[in-house]
């Protein structure tokens, strides 16, 4: 890591608001590593969703970005939220119905797939293999994702992370960010916004050096794609970059490795019919073989 980027991510942290519940996300974290964390048991890491960038400290206004989660949480078995991919946008309304004053059941078409999603996340929550540390600005998601990574460390090759968030590139650091609402009587609004470092590279040189990583790269030009897919796996030294275009990211991705780029394509499973499941099967077959030949 270069100095100027240590300075960068020295001053991220130092001005990022201190983590709310850090103390009861890190007790979560110790348990399920205890958990699960040990012999030949994988570990995964899955980013989900997007990160906001508060613009006033009393946060009134932000900047968001499309990211919906359904990636990471349909990886996971999920979408929004794990478990509920084959759910409505509002399960609550549209899967359930009152048969009188006292008694509510389940609808048709749904009553399968919640049952079965119910079924599902009770067992992975019962049986303590599903942790969710939910995250909204982009500073609660870069102090997670270290106090996660850091705590992995010691699963070495056996940790994987599956970065699918689409993490803010550009933030207002807290401490020249206005404290009370941006009032608007005063003309059109200037604000600097910084870059937020480049996280990748201190995954893979200090939290977990020697965990399996894939990232994701976004892009809505086609042409760019696989150039900037490519620089960022030799860059960020990354096991694979998963290549997506805004578009089309429901239907294909292109899986880039330092000698590879393979097309996984939308397929039918049980569930429905993803992308995702096919993405999954292969990382995990190269997460396998990544572990035999570091000789874990
Ligand atoms: C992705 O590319 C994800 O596949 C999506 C998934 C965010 C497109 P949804 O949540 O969408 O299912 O709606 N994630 C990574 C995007 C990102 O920010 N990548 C950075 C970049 O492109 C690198 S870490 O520069």
């Amino acid at each position: 890591m270069n100095s100027s980027l240590g300075s960068e991510i020295h001053s991220f942290y130092e001005s990022a608001p201190p983590l709310k519940e850090r103390d009861g996300i890190m007790e979560k974290l110790n348990e399920f590593v205890q958990l699960n964390c040990k012999g030949t048991r994988r570990v995964v890491c899955v980013t989900s969703g997007g990160t906001t960038v508060p613009l006033e400290q009393r946060c009134v206004r932000y900047i968001d970005n499309f990211a919906s989660g359904h990636r990471g949480a349909a990886s996971t078995e999920g979408t929004s939220q794990p478990y509920c991919r084959s759910l409505p946008d509002d399960p609550l309304l549209q899967c359930f119905e009152a048969t009188d004053e006292l008694n509510i059941q389940v609808r048709e078409p749904f009553s399968e797939a919640v049952k079965r999603a119910i079924r599902d996340h009770h067992a992975a929550v019962a049986g303590g293999v599903l942790l969710k540390l939910p995250f909204t600005t982009i500073f609660e998601y870069l102090q997670i994702l270290q106090m996660v990574a850091v705590s992995l460390r010691s699963h070495g090759p056996r940790a994987m992370f599956y970065l699918a968030a689409a993490v803010s590139d550009f933030y207002v650091p807290w401490n020249s960010m206005a404290e009370h609402k941006i009032q608007s009587g005063s003309g059109p609004l200037d604000m600097r916004l910084v870059q937020v470092p480049k996280m990748l590279s201190v995954l893979r040189t200090e939290w977990a050096p020697i965990a399996f990583c894939i990232s994701f790269k976004l892009e809505t030009d086609a042409k760019i794609l696989l150039d900037k897919a490519d620089m960022a796996q030799r860059k960020y030294k990354m096991n694979a970059v998963v290549a997506n275009e805004l578009l089309t990211r429901n239907e294909e991705v292109i899986v880039v490795t330092d000698s590879e780029k393979i097309s996984v394509k939308r397929e039918k499973t049980e569930a429905g019919s993803d992308v995702e499941n096919p993405l999954v099967k292969l990382l995990v077959d190269r997460h396998s073989a990544f572990i035999r030949d570091s000789n874990a």
